[in-house]
């Protein structure tokens, strides 16, 4: 049983990836599990290559140092001849109906000048790291459900036609997890990409950083802490994200600081050892380029070896060579 799932290099890695997302793929993967930067995905809009290309190497390092194994990760953009093969063919796979209807499309090009052709093709892309690594199941968010059905309807249709060249993948829910909001602006998601990271914990920001952005967290009109996330959402999401460091149920841990003050420094000092570990090993790792890159081509050749016997059968069998 094989699950994928990856990280796109759109900023540096923050406190909701790692809460939400990264932290549990170091636990919870199992052995044949897939972790990936997708670092293609994250040229469907502007951007600055060389930064693309450091920061995927910085989150390569940040997956490594969370805690999963280096042979479980890879670098999509390694694979690039691979998968731009085996997106040519699904391509040829998809009626242009299918890809124009995806709802993430029709609201990321919405009112947006010179939309990138590569924004309306992506999903075909990601069917392709899909399909490529043989994924049987995709842990993905409702706003991703629908492109891994277009995955599957890809793949059925390709081995109904072709020849059954494709494991049929399955989108899961991922277990339920933090959803970690802004600190600034506590009633949006935190997002590696947002603008202005005033309220943004970044997993290598440095203690004191960290200390400052919640010193001054957004919080409400009250000043003892409790939690009731719909009236008071700044102190909710404080005390969900200590909840998260510590374990303990939010409600019962409102109860355990006389002010908004000892809230915001106790849950600072607790993401702050929550992340030691990981920003110290980020750091080793990116100080250690010749290992990281080493990493980084093993991760690759693995990834290639996984999915060539499936690329060249739905080569052959698509009538190319
Ligand atoms: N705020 C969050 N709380 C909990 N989980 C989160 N994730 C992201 N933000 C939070 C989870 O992190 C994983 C990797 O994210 P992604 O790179 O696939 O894209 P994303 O969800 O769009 O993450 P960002 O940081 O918000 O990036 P941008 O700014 O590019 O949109 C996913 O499992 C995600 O659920």
């Amino acid at each position: 049983m094989i699950k994928l799932s990856g990280i796109t290099p759109s900023g540096h890695v923050q406190l909701g990836n790692h809460l939400g997302a990264l932290r549990r793929w170091a636990a919870e993967g199992g052995p044949d599990d897939l972790y990936f930067v997708s670092d293609l995905h994250a040229m469907t809009t502007t951007h600055n290559p060389a930064k693309l290309r450091s920061l995927a190497m910085e989150q390569l390092a940040v997956l490594v140092a969370t805690g999963i194994e280096p042979e479980r990760t890879f670098v999509q953009s390694d694979l690039a001849r691979d998968l731009g093969a085996l997106t040519w063919i699904l391509e040829c796979t998809c009626a242009y109906g299918e890809a124009a209807r995806m709802i993430q499309f029709k609201e990321k090009s919405k009112g947006q000048a010179g939309v990138r052709l590569s924004l309306l093709t992506y999903p075909v892309l990601m069917a392709a790291d899909i399909l490529l690594q043989g994924a049987d199941q995709v842990p993905v968010g409702e706003d991703q459900r629908q492109h891994v059905e277009l995955a599957r309807a890809l793949a059925k249709r390709f081995n109904g036609t072709y020849g059954e060249v494709f494991t049929m993948p399955e989108a899961v829910l991922p277990p339920a997890g933090a959803r970690v909001k802004d600190l600034a602006e506590p009633t949006r998601k935190m997002s590696k990409s947002t603008r202005d990271s005033a309220g943004v914990v970044f997993v290598l920001d440095e203690p004191d950083l960290i200390r400052r952005k919640f010193r001054r967290a957004v919080t409400d009109g009250g000043s003892t802490p409790a939690y009731e996330p719909e009236t008071r959402p700044g102190i909710a999401n404080l005390l969900d994200i200590l909840s998260a460091c510590t374990g303990d149920e939010p409600a019962a841990l409102a109860g355990r600081y006389p002010s908004y003050g000892a809230l915001k420094d106790a849950t600072a000092d607790a993401v702050i050892e929550e992340l030691r570990p990981v920003r110290e090993r980020t750091r080793a790792l990116l100080d250690d380029v010749t290992e990281l890159e080493r990493i980084r081509k093993a991760g690759a050749d693995r990834a290639a070896e996984r999915g060539a016997h499936r690329l060249s059968s739905a080569l052959r069998l698509f009538g190319a060579g």
